[in-house]
């Protein structure tokens, strides 16, 4: 009977949730992930029933949809929307990346803003969620017109944040260059030196390790993740999608830790290095990135040795570790099959949300270690908090004292998902433990803080 009615709810709410926003099939997917795992929660908590918290968290505390015109090389006036989800502030100032990418819309920022308020919680640092972007393309953009697109689109988002408001940073197509044009403008128009974007360059305020940070925390909580199956990442086989500033920390550290990853990926295919991609070949992952081409193939023109598999993804190669640290929706029931049968024993998610709920299923269902991005690259933005902090006390702290931190940080999230996701068998089921451990701080708050 209890069962029937928490199985109810969800429904009810799910139906609540679609109704209310149709074509945001990303924001209904992210939302029904944490809805089947939190629900059932709250039926078993007194002081959370009735409050309708989740249904407050699922919805936005503000949308800022702006026009974002500027003038590209010849001369031409071209015209772009930006975005600022102001998701929750419960537990600090907004704060989450900026994507710049053509398949930017409302529901893809809505779903990233709505993960980063539980993300943001597991950390244990005091930021709220919010996320924001463009469907500007920087891919083969010039410089003078990337700058000239990120003081249009700072122009008007420097009316909406600030350091004790909401504090952007980097994501997809956003890296430190963009970054810097986004930081000075904003600088110019308030005559503020300020905190109030991260993943700044060294010299005007950023923090060491921040460009490693969400790869390192991947790979820190994947370590976690094997321990408690007495194993560890060294002599593993690893999968990574992805050639972009995620990828590339997940492959620094895996390699450190003594792993051989076999894989990267772009948007037209994969490569299959058997040798592994180590040493020198790292580093390129950035030559290639800074191209501007976005193309995997691109490797085997330094690396010809390694393989290119066309319009396929890596997951079809025999790994013990899979890392997909791409984009959304980038793994999905037919991958997850395959890696299950190819012996993969643990898939933690670098990227945010790149396994459709059905491939999650499966892993759990097969007793696979998993972890959602939400837990597990929770280091970027906890970085991006370590960025605020230096900011805050006007002091720069050493690599070792930030990696230090990043990685207390990553256990304490391993940790917070265990005890709220163990299972009666002993498996840890990390999606329900993210899910409760990021809802339950988000929720003392805004209990605290009644109705607002
Ligand atoms: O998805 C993410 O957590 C990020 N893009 C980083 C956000 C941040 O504020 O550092």
């Amino acid at each position: 009977m209890e069962h029937y009615n928490v199985e109810q709810k969800i429904q009810e709410f799910m139906a609540k949730i679609e109704a209310k926003n149709p074509n945001e099939p990303e924001f209904i997917q992210a939302v029904k992930e944490v809805a089947v795992t939190v629900i059932p929660f709250i039926a078993t908590r007194k002081e959370y029933t009735g409050m309708k918290l989740l249904e407050r968290m699922a919805e936005p505390e503000r949308v800022i949809i702006f026009r974002v015109p500027w003038i590209d090389d010849n001369g031409e006036i071209q015209v772009n929307r930006g975005f600022r989800i102001q998701m929750n502030s419960a537990i600090g100032p907004y704060k989450g990346g900026i994507r710049f990418h053509p398949t930017v819309n409302l529901s893809v920022l809505k779903f990233l803003a709505f993960e980063q308020v539980f993300k943001n919680s597991l950390t244990t640092l005091p930021m709220g969620g919010g996320k924001g972007g463009s469907d500007f393309d920087p891919q083969g953009k010039s410089d003078m017109e990337v700058m000239r697109f990120c003081q249009a689109f700072m122009m008007e988002l420097c009316k909406h944040i600030g350091p004790e408001t909401d504090v952007p940073a980097g994501d997809i197509g956003v890296g430190a260059r963009e970054i810097g044009y986004l930081f000075g403008m904003y600088k110019k128009i308030r005559n503020e030196f300020t905190g109030v974007l991260t993943g700044k360059g060294l010299a005007y305020g950023g923090s060491l390790i921040r460009p490693e940070a969400t790869g390192y925390g991947v790979v820190y909580f994947a370590e976690q993740m094997l321990k408690t199956i007495d194993d560890s990442i060294e002599g593993k086989t690893v999968a990574v999608s992805g050639f972009g500033n995620v990828a590339w920390g997940v492959i620094k550290k895996t390699n450190d830790l003594g792993g051989k990853v076999v894989t990267i990926s772009g948007p037209d295919g994969y490569v299959y290095d058997k040798d592994g991609i180590s040493g020198e070949k790292i580093e390129y992952l950035l030559e290639m990135r800074a191209s501007g081409n976005n193309r995997a193939e691109d490797y085997l023109a330094k690396y010809p040795e390694a393989q290119f598999f066309a319009g396929r993804r890596p997951w079809e190669v025999k790994c013990d570790i899979a890392f997909p640290s791409a984009t959304q929706n980038e793994l999905d029931l037919e991958d997850a099959k395959t890696l299950v049968a190819n012996g993969c024993i643990c898939v933690t998610e670098a990227a945010n949300m790149p396994s459709t709920l059905d491939a999650i299923n499966y892993f759990l269902d097969n007793k696979v270690l998993f972890s959602p991005g939400k837990a597990s690259n929770a280091g970027g933005v906890a970085t991006s908090g370590l960025e605020m902090t230096q900011n805050s006390i006007r002091l720069n702290w050493s690599s070792e004292e930030v990696d230090a931190r990043l990685k207390e940080i990553m256990i304490g999230i391993h940790k917070a998902c265990r005890d709220y996701g163990k299972e009666e068998d002993g498996y840890v089921n990390y999606v329900k433990g993210a899910n409760i451990a990021g809802f339950v701080k988000v929720a003392e708050a805004m209990l605290a803080q009644g109705l607002v």
